[in-house]
């Protein structure tokens, strides 16, 4: 049987949780998943380990920078680093990737580098990668709104004839992000259905990091997650969010099959926000400490370390320069963001879309003419 289900066991409970290494370093053997992964190296997997330390050290930096004025708000990833390096690595250069707004290790994977995050959270830019360069979606924060959007461009794919043509290099799927709670948006629907009616090349990956804000996941859905895109005909597997290995495994058969032609598929990556929600959030509110210290031992980052140090893929050498490299990265952050010039504010017209568009062009007007009134009062006071 395919690790992508189709059916629903009687008790939901007996939902299988894939994973390749457990939370203790030790490595599970799965055929399907063990021939998508066989071709990483040692160099590789030392690469995600190093992914993932340089972006927990951006993400702290980040939350630092928050807290120090630099930037308005803050989405940590900590705790999904596993998730989002195995799931970006496993993209191909041409695959499309429809991000949300907490999706750093996705972003760093893709080749954006982190301070091109940062000035959006700033508030002083609406985007600075170019999604087209680097085939990844702005951040999107509308809830669920990833769902149908990769869903219209997968289904372009298919009208441009850059699916299942046995082209490697050409044939093209699409990787839609969102998280638990999103889910439950009526937007995933729509996706699932489309997707399915039309077998679009594209794949839904959730990381469930067990929150959704304050509300829990077992609020959003009575059986796991994974199993709700089944009744679309979408073949779904529930894996180890923690487990890079697992997730790159999983994510790596899922495009594959869906730009072979194949339809989508549905990816349930189970895993923890150890962070708060946002810098504004405080989760000591709702949730018990002693969840985040057993989620602390399911670290991603220490899986794999334990797990190739046992492999002897790497010795402390190799782990010291990570962390070397990733305080590096913390302070050429620091540096760049007091180096971020304010724009002038009418800027924020500019790019809202492609073509002029009447509302932003009547706000605009109406921006100015309130900062006029101002400069007035200004001279009035400097003449009295
Ligand atoms: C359509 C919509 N409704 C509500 C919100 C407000 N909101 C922002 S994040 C969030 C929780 C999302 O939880 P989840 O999908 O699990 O993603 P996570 O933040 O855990 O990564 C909510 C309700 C929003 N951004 N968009
Ligand atoms: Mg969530």
């Amino acid at each position: 049987m395919s690790v992508f289900r189709t059916t629903i066991p009687q008790n939901a409970e007996d939902e299988p949780l894939v994973r390749l290494i457990a939370p203790d370093g030790t490595r599970t053997p799965h055929e399907e998943l063990d021939a998508a992964v066989a071709h990483l190296t040692g160099e590789d997997l030392r690469r995600y380990y190093r992914d993932m330390v340089m972006i927990r050290a951006a993400d702290l930096e980040a939350t630092s920078l928050q807290r120090q004025g630099q930037l308005g708000l803050w989405a940590s990833a900590l705790g999904q680093e596993g998730a989002q390096i195995g799931a970006g690595h496993a993209a191909r250069t041409q695959d499309y990737l429809v991000p949300t707004y907490r999706e750093h290790g996705i972003a760093w994977a893709r080749g954006i580098e982190p301070w091109r995050l940062l000035d959006v959270w700033r508030g002083i830019a609406h985007g600075s990668y170019d999604p087209y360069e680097l085939r990844t979606h702005p951040y999107m924060l509308v809830l669920g709104a990833q769902a149908p959007q990769a869903v219209g461009y997968a289904m372009g794919l298919q009208r441009d004839g850059l699916v299942g043509t046995g082209d490697d290099e050409s044939d093209t799927a699409v990787l839609a992000l969102f998280g638990d709670g999103s889910s439950s948006e009526g937007e995933v629907s729509e996706g699932f259905t489309f997707a399915a009616s039309f077998q679009a090349p594209c794949v839904f990956f959730t990381q469930n990091n067990q929150w959704a804000i304050s509300v829990p996941t077992s609020v959003q859905s009575r059986v796991p997650l994974a199993q709700r895109s089944r009744g679309w005909g979408i073949p779904s597997v529930r894996i180890d969010g923690n487990d890079v290995l697992a997730v790159y495994g999983a994510v790596r058969l899922a495009l594959d099959a869906a730009r072979r032609g194949e339809g989508p598929r549905y990816i349930e990556a189970l895993t923890y926000r150890m962070a708060a929600h946002t810098t504004s959030d405080d989760p000591t509110r709702y949730r018990h400490s002693t969840e985040e210290e057993e989620w602390a031992a399911k670290d991603p980052i220490d899986r794999l370390r334990t797990y190739l140090e046992a492999q002897d893929e790497i010795d402390e050498a190799f782990v010291t320069r990570c962390d070397e490299e990733g305080h590096d990265l913390a302070m050429a952050l620091h540096h760049q963001i007091h180096a971020m010039a304010d724009p002038d504010p009418i800027e924020m017209f500019r790019n809202v879309y492609a073509d002029p568009h009447p509302l932003v062009e009547a706000e605009r007007e109406e921006f100015v003419q309130f900062r006029a009134q101002f400069e007035d009062e200004t001279t009035t006071g400097e003449e009295r």
